[in-house]
This record gives structure tokens, sequence and C-alpha cells, in this order.
């Protein structure tokens, strides 16, 4: 199966299919199409590339196996120790909340540290044996932060970069986490580490100049990071040395979609819908994870006190689709069980025989009924206390060519950046929301001509900023640092140099 021929190798927490058993027990595999796999499978397809990843159940260990495209498809296992500690613990109960600001506090336990090695490891392990002579490893989230280090030990023959998808918080923040100096050290084992946004890479430069222990030693900070205009002219403007004194370039590259995939519905699917939702005068549409950062439940409460006001058209329905996720936190049950009673209430308030002011799905749709609802939403409310890039925001203006529509948008989500068109809110001020929601309504109605102009600006943003620009610049930011390593003399090896701690 040509396992350590791979001269192209993506490492994610989970493959992009999901493994189920057949009626007869065998091994079926169900594809999870996401903007990364749609992004990467070119480069992955016309590599000979390899996907490393866990396929989404405990205690399989699936063959590894070729997609139609040529893909190998390579499963780590995971134990229910391992999914406890590792994913639900460290990743999940620890890093994310660590990572969003504090939303809720992070716990911190020894136990789930010592998972998060150890799976670290075996992902590690698991590309050092399918990665090529030289090849390039892409590392992807903050589930694998120490698999650049391990790597870097074990096959200093790769080139190897590493993507952050959630946001890096501020040095002040990050300090509380006891093991900062090994996660800033296996993040540094990369050649090149990428963010959505400059703050974001800023703030891990002031940690990894502390921990390198030179601080000051990044060729200070740019007035810019971010990887703006043509590819082929793209450089990552930041560096930082290593505690082996190699050269890492640091970057922002602003996630988008793959915007072919947001298929445009029908006229008549849309207008079905609408039908379907009592033909209202006013749809507002929520889509996100189940999760406390989204802040469902400050929008369903902004919401409530505008219908109490009286300040929205009489026929408005809210349409909030809340996917399951991470159903065994405890944190996710009580958001979950908060949400659902604010549904509740507002349809037992202002519902009538059917017709609910607020429609809630607790379930993953597909792809082309999600783009229905896009389609149809009057206004896009996308209210996260903190969000690395947020690609809801970016799928509701894939869908809106025409400059239809508005969204509502936290200051706090990295699309924020890019879409200053948007009706932006601090989502932690309710009246800060009900006025965007207010205004973005009063605006479709009295000033369309403003709406259109914000909506097809940020179109337009997401056409010319799309997934494949996102992986292109990405890709060529490792090239660059694989050609800088070839002719850089080599560094003084000091792997167990001291290093200051991150303070
Ligand atoms: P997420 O936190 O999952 O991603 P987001 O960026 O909004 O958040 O992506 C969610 C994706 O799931 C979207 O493509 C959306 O269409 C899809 N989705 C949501 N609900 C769905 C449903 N009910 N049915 C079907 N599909 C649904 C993390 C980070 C983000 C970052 C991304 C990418 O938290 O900040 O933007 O990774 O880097």
């Amino acid at each position: 199966m040509g396992e350590s021929k791979n001269n192209f190798v993506v490492v994610a927490n989970r493959l992009p299919v999901d493994m189920q058993r057949g009626e007869d027990g065998s091994p079926q595999w169900v594809p999870s199409p996401g903007g990364l796999v749609a992004a990467l499978s070119p480069v992955l397809e016309s590599q000979q590339g390899c996907w490393v990843g866990w396929p989404g159940v405990i205690d399989e260990s699936p063959e590894p196996f070729r997609t139609e495209g040529g893909v190998l498809l390579y499963p780590v296992t995971l134990s229910a120790e391992d999914y406890r500690d590792f994913y639900e613990g460290f990743s999940n109960a620890t890093l994310w909340p660590l990572y969003h600001d504090l939303i809720v506090t992070p716990e911190f336990h020894r136990e789930w540290w010592a998972a998060y090695r150890e799976v670290n490891l075996k992902f590690a392990e698991a590309v050092a044996h399918v990665a090529a002579e030289g090849a390039t490893v892409w590392v992807q989230d903050y589930q694998l932060q120490l698999v650049p280090g391990i790597l870097r030990q074990m096959r200093p023959d790769l080139t190897i970069g590493f993507f952050l998808h959630i946001p890096f918080p501020s040095p002040d923040l990050f300090r509380q986490l006891p093991w900062r100096e090994e996660v800033v050290r296996g993040l540094l084992g990369a050649d090149v580490i990428g963010f959505h946004l400059e703050d974001n890479a800023r703030n891990f430069l002031t940690l990894a100049a502390q921990v390198s222990g030179s601080a000051g030693s990044h060729t200070g900070l740019p007035d810019t990071l971010r990887t703006t205009g043509e590819v082929s002219t793209r450089a990552l403007t930041a560096h930082v040395t290593a505690p082996d004194g190699r050269r890492v370039g640091v970057g922002a590259f602003p996630i988008s979609i793959d915007v072919e995939a947001v298929p445009l519905p029908k006229e008549e699917k849309v207008a079905a819908l609408r039908r379907d939702l009592g033909d209202p005068d006013l749809i507002l549409l929520g889509v996100d994870r189940l999760d406390y950062t989204k802040g469902i439940l400050q929008r369903l409460r902004a919401y409530e006190e505008l219908l109490a006001a009286g300040a929205l058209p009489p026929k408005t329905v809210f349409l909030q689709i809340a996917t399951p996720s991470r159903e065994r936190i405890e944190h996710y049950r009580r958001t979950r069980s908060r949400v659902e009673e604010a549904v509740g209430r507002i349809n037992g308030q202002y519902g009538t025989p059917g017709r609910p002011a607020v429609e809630y799905l607790h379930r993953s749709v597909p792809k082309s009924t999600l783009a229905t609802y896009y389609a149809a939403a009057d206004i896009m409310l996308v209210t996260p206390f903190k969000d690395g890039m947020n690609l809801v925001a970016k799928e509701y203006a894939a869908a809106h060519p025409d400059g239809s529509g508005a969204l509502v948008l936290s200051e706090f989500a990295g699309a924020a950046e890019e879409f200053p068109q948007a009706y932006l809110c601090n989502p932690f001020d309710l009246e800060a929301i009900k006025r965007s929601i207010h205004r973005a309504v009063t605006d479709l109605r009295a000033n369309p001509e403003e709406t259109r102009a914000r909506m097809t600006a940020m179109h337009r943003q997401v056409h010319s900023h799309d997934v494949n620009l996102w992986a292109r610049s990405f890709l060529s930011s490792m090239e660059q640092a694989r050609n800088a390593a070839r002719t850089a003399p080599t560094p003084p090896t000091e792997p167990g140099a001291p290093a200051t701690e991150a303070r």
C-alpha cells in the first residue's frame, strides 16, 4: 500500500471520513467532506498524499485504505481513555476554553496532560511511518500542538507546517497553562506556524520569544503579518528562532470556504421553505455547533427582548440550527439545556399555534438544505463570544450573490476583520446585539441600497479569498521554508538548551 512513500501528509484529529460498521460487521466509510478536504484534495491527489487521523470510532483499528482519488487514509486508534482524557479532557475542557479567552474556566489535570502527550506521540509516530524522505507534513489544530516538536526529533528531514483553527490567546491568559513551555516548544518544531489573524500570530511571537530564551529574537513585530496579494509574492514576514536555532516562520492565513461548494438553491426551494415557515415577513437565521463560545443564548435573549418591545415585524421567525457537539462535556450539556429552555420560553410567550417564534433544530442538516436556509434568511445572526474565523458568516455571504440579506456579526469572530460591512456588535452587550439586529431590519426596509452594497462587498471578499487561496498561500510558505532550510548554514544543535520559562 506504499505506506511510507507519501510526499505530502496532512495530519488532523479526524480523518475526512467516518467509520461505521455494516450489518455484516465490515467497516464502511462515510465521507465527511469539509472545506479543508476540498482545499487539500488536489494537492493530496497530485502528490501521492496521505491523511492521518482518527476514524471517529473508539478502539477501532481499521486498515489504511486509498480513496478513489488515490489518497491514503491512515487511521490512528484512540481508546476510550484517550477519547476521555486527550479529546474531551485536555483538548476540549483545557485548551478550548483557555484559547477562547476563558468564556468558561479551563480545567487543568495532570492526567489529561499525560494523555495529550501520549496521543500526540501516537499521531507523530503514524506520520513518521507514512512520510517519505523529505516529505511535507501539514499538522492541523489545537489537538496536535506537540506533533511538530516530536516529529522534528524523529524525522529532521521533514518540512513541517502547523495551522491553528481556533484563536491563540494573549500571553497573559496562555501563561495560566501549567504546561505552557512544552506547548510552545512543541509548536516551534514546525518550519511554519499559521494562525487566522495577525493578533493571534503576535500573541504567539511574544510567547515564543520568551520560551526560546532570547526575548526579542523574532524579527520584530512587523506592521502586517497578513498574507495578502498574489500567492506568488507572498512571503512570511515574521520569524522566530527556535531553541535549537532554526528559523520558524509565523504568519496570518485567514481561512475561507470552498465557494463552489455552497450551492445556490433553486428559487422554488427557497419559496417552499418560506411557505413552510408560514410566509413570514422576516426570517432570522442562526447556524452553529452547539458550543458555549457561539453566543446562541445571548442571541435568543436579544430576540426575546426585541419581540417584547414590539421592535420586529409581526410575522418574524427565528430559525436556529444547532449541531450537536461534545455532548458528554458538562458545559456543553448546560449550554444545551439553557438554549432549549430559552426556545421553550420564547415560543410559550410569543408563538401561536402553527407559528412558533423560534424554529429550533438540534441536528446536522445536508449542505443543500443549509444552502436553502442561507438563501431564505433575511438576516443571519453570527454572535460568538470568540471564534477563530467562523465559516458560517462566509457561507452566508457566498449564498447572496445578488446582495440580498444582511449579516449581524460579532466583533470577536475572526471573520469580522474581513467583513467590516457587516452589522458588527459586541456579543457581551445585549443592547448592542439588539441595536445591530434593529439596524439591519430597518435598513433592509428603508435603505435597501445600503444593505445591498454591504452584502455585495462581503460576497466579493469571499469570492476573491476562498479556501483554495488559503491552502495555496500556506503551502507556498512551507515551500519557501523548505528552500530556506536547504540553503541555511546548519544551526548549532542544542535540543536540550535551557529555555526561559514563558513567564
Ligand atoms: P467551528 O467552530 O466548527 O470551526 P465554523 O467556522 O462556523 O465553526 O464552521 C462550522 C461548519 O460546520 C460550517 O461549514 C457550517 O456550514 C457547518 N455546520 C454548522 N452547523 C451545521 C449543521 N447543523 N448541519 C450541517 N453543517 C453545519 C473551527 C473554528 C472556527 C474556524 C473553523 C475553520 O472554531 O473559528 O472558522 O474551525 O478553521
